[in-house]
Order: C-alpha cells, then sequence, then structure tokens
C-alpha cells in the first residue's frame, strides 16, 4: 500500500516510511497533516499566557549548540535569588500569566535546595499558578552531581509544587549524534526514562527535538519514533515541539540550515507520525512567527505562548527575547484563519477567541 493510502487508512507508519515522507511535496504533505490536525481540533489553535524564566545560567555541562550557558562566548554568569525568581512569578501572575515555565542551566554550585526551594517558594505564595519545571536534562544532572536517584528528585518535585515537566533536554536521541553535540548530559535512554517515572506518578509532561544542524532524516524519525513508544505505553506527553536549531554565539558548526520548507515537512510529518499524542506545537521562538502561524495549516495546533521574557532561544539569536503581547498574538492568529483559544498548562481550554 502507498504511503499516502496508509495515512489515510490510519495506519502507523515505520522508520523507513517515515523517512520517505520528505520525498513528498510540500502541500501533500500539509494538506495530509492538515487533514488530521482539523479532525481533531478543527480551526482551534491553542496558546497560553506564560513566563519563562531561565534563573541560572552557570554549567556544569557542555552542549555545542547552547549559547545560553555562561561560557567563554558569553561570559556573564548568573544565579537569581529566590525572592528574584518569585517577585517575576508574582508580577506575571499579577498581568495574567496561568504558567511559569522554568529551565536553568546545570548549576554545580548551588545546591538542590536553590532548586527545588525556588518551586516551593513560588507555590506557597502563588497557589494556583501552575509550575512547569526542570528538564530530564535537569534531573539527570541534579541526580548525577548531589547523589539522588531519578526517583527521589521526581518526588522532591512533587513536595515542592511543580506541576508538570517541560520537554527540553531530548535534543536528538540518536546516540552518535548525541555524543558529538552534548556528550556527558542525560542520555537518550535517561531522557526517556525519566519521563515515564513521572508519567507513572500519573503526572504529564512534553517532549521536544531540537533539529536542523548535523542530525540525519533518519535521526529525527527515529526519535520521533522513540517518543512514540513510550507514549504507547504511558500516555502522559502532551505535547511534541519541534525546536529549530539557532545558529549564533554558540561551537556548532553546521554545513545547511533547514529551509522554511524542511521545517514546515518536519512539523507536518510529526503530526502524521505521532497518532497519539495530542498536540504539536509550533515555538514560534524558534520558527519565527511567520512561520508560526503558517505552520498551522501543516498540522500544527499550538504555538506556545506569550513567553513574556526567554533567555535560551534568544542567546542563539531568536527574536524571542521579550515575549510577544497578548493582543498581537490573538490578532495574528485570527489573521491567518485560526481560532485562538487560550489553554491551562494542561489543556483545558480557559477561553474561546472565536
Ligand atoms: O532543551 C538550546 C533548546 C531547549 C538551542 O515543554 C536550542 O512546552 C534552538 O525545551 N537553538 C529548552 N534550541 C527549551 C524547551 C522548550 C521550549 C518551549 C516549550 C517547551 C515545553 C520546552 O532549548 C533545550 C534545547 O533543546 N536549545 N540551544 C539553540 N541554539
Amino acid at each position: 500500500m502507498d504511503l499516502i493510502a496508509k495515512i489515510k487508512n490510519n495506519q502507523r507508519l515505520n522508520l523507513e516510511e517515515g523517512v520517505a515522507l520528505y520525498e513528498l511535496d510540500l502541500l501533500t504533505l500539509g494538506a495530509l497533516a492538515d487533514e488530521i490536525r482539523k479532525k481533531k481540533f478543527g480551526k482551534k489553535s491553542y496558546f497560553n499566557i506564560n513566563r519563562h524564566i531561565n534563573p541560572t545560567n552557570v554549567c556544569a555541562d557542555i552542549c555545542k549548540f547552547c549559547a545560553y550557558s555562561a561560557t567563554r562566548k558569553n561570559p556573564n554568569p548568573y544565579a537569581m535569588s529566590h525572592d528574584e525568581i518569585v517577585s517575576i512569578a508574582k508580577k506575571s501572575y499579577e498581568n495574567g500569566a496561568k504558567e511559569v515555565h522554568i529551565v536553568s542551566a546545570h548549576n554545580p554550585n548551588v545546591g538542590i535546595d536553590w532548586y527545588m526551594g525556588s518551586f516551593k517558594k513560588i507555590k506557597e505564595s502563588l497557589p494556583n499558578l501552575h509550575i512547569k519545571a526542570l528538564t530530564a536534562a535537569e534531573i539527570d544532572f541534579l541526580s548525577r552531581h548531589y547523589g539522588y536517584s531519578y526517583d527521589e528528585i521526581i518526588d522532591m518535585m512533587i513536595e515542592n509544587g511543580v506541576d508538570s515537566m517541560p520537554g527540553g533536554g531530548a535534543e536528538i536521541f540518536d546516540e552518535k549524534v548525541r555524543e558529538y553535540l552534548c556528550k556527558g548530559k542525560v542520555s537518550s535512554a535517561g531522557w526517556l526514562e525519566i519521563h515515564k517515572k513521572w508519567h507513572e506518578r500519573g503526572r504529564q509532561s512534553n517532549a521536544t527535538m531540537l533539529f536542523g544542524h548535523i542530525e540525519s532524516k533518519a535521526n529525527r524519525i527515529d526519535h520521533i519514533l522513540r517518543l512514540r513508544d513510550l507514549q504507547d505505553i504511558t500516555g502522559g506527553f502532551n505535547a511534541f515541539i519541534p525546536l529549530v536549531y539557532q545558529k549564533e554565539n554558540n561551537f556548532l558548526k553546521v554545513k545547511e540550515y533547514p529551509t522554511g520548507q524542511e521545517i514546515l515537512k518536519t512539523y507536518a510529518i510529526s503530526r502524521i507520525l505521532l497518532d497519539n499524542i495530542a498536540h504539536i506545537k509550533a515555538y514560534w521562538a524558534t520558527s519565527t512567527i511567520n512561520l508560526a502561524l503558517i505552520a498551522q495549516e501543516f498540522g500544527c495546533d499550538d504555538l506556545d505562548g506569550t513567553i513574556e521574557k526567554e533567555a535560551i532561544q534568544s542567546a542563539a539569536g531568536a527574536k524571542s527575547g521579550n515575549g510577544m503581547k497578548i493582543d498581537d498574538f490573538i490578532g495574528l492568529i485570527k489573521n491567518a484563519g485560526f481560532i485562538p483559544v487560550e489553554r491551562d498548562s494542561l489543556y483545558y481550554e480557559l477561553r474561546v477567541y472565536s
């Protein structure tokens, strides 16, 4: 049976077939992904009012793609105090944020209580603010450096008020590429094991994939299929987020960057292959807002959120440092022909802007 017929019959594709999807022309692929998206969500496009907080950039690990950690290329080490972190969260909450998305570097100097205490203090003063925090890479670092098991750290997260886990640190699961990109950081198996443990406690998380650098198309499909396999077991992933590689201020030499077509194809293929992950997010900070708006016609139903501040992607050249105003965000989604839906962090609809 040919690929298109298989997709239309809701049959699962394997690695080889996933790679072959890149050979389809963009519009055919887009129409297939759009069909699936429409069946699930019609013209609704989800976003949330969120605030990204990146409390420290001091990092014990060295990832070649990273421009955020305090390295030779970015020598401005910082670690926020708990008071600073809580005061950022408070201000954002007063301005309408429903979620703080907290991702740090792997700081060997501050102690595990600095990480956990910040969540506790936010939760104590803002019990209704959703805390999405600690990537599997951070959890692995805390485990290695401070001598706790994954289970112990996950239990501490829950005790201290973390509500869900972000999808960061997944990069590319292929072990060879991963070793070149970020040797020493959480392994692919470790990343998946941590999310599995989190899901087993009835909690939800997201998954990312960093693409558009040195990885092959087969590496991307392999990554997506490893996520599909875990989701079959746990059902705990809410969203898949293909992150487009940003190239400034880092140590990774890349020969060819992905074109808009390649990015849109990757979104569409993600939608087609991931029949068990509900949301495909075009994270505008890495795709640009223009492409994210178009991505809504290529399988994506979520544009992340207003962000407010962001240090990881913007350090590498993205134009996301100061987020986006809510009215602009809603206006752009509407003008693109979609229905903006403000959601909470677990995808309950809060307001439909029809
Ligand atoms: O894991 C680092 C990536 C991630 C670069 O869960 C880069 O809802 C592009 O995970 N170019 C952190 N990306 C951000 C993240 C995320 C973002 C939005 C939503 C969610 C979610 C999660 O940023 C890291 C890494 O893969 N990153 N450097 C770069 N040069």
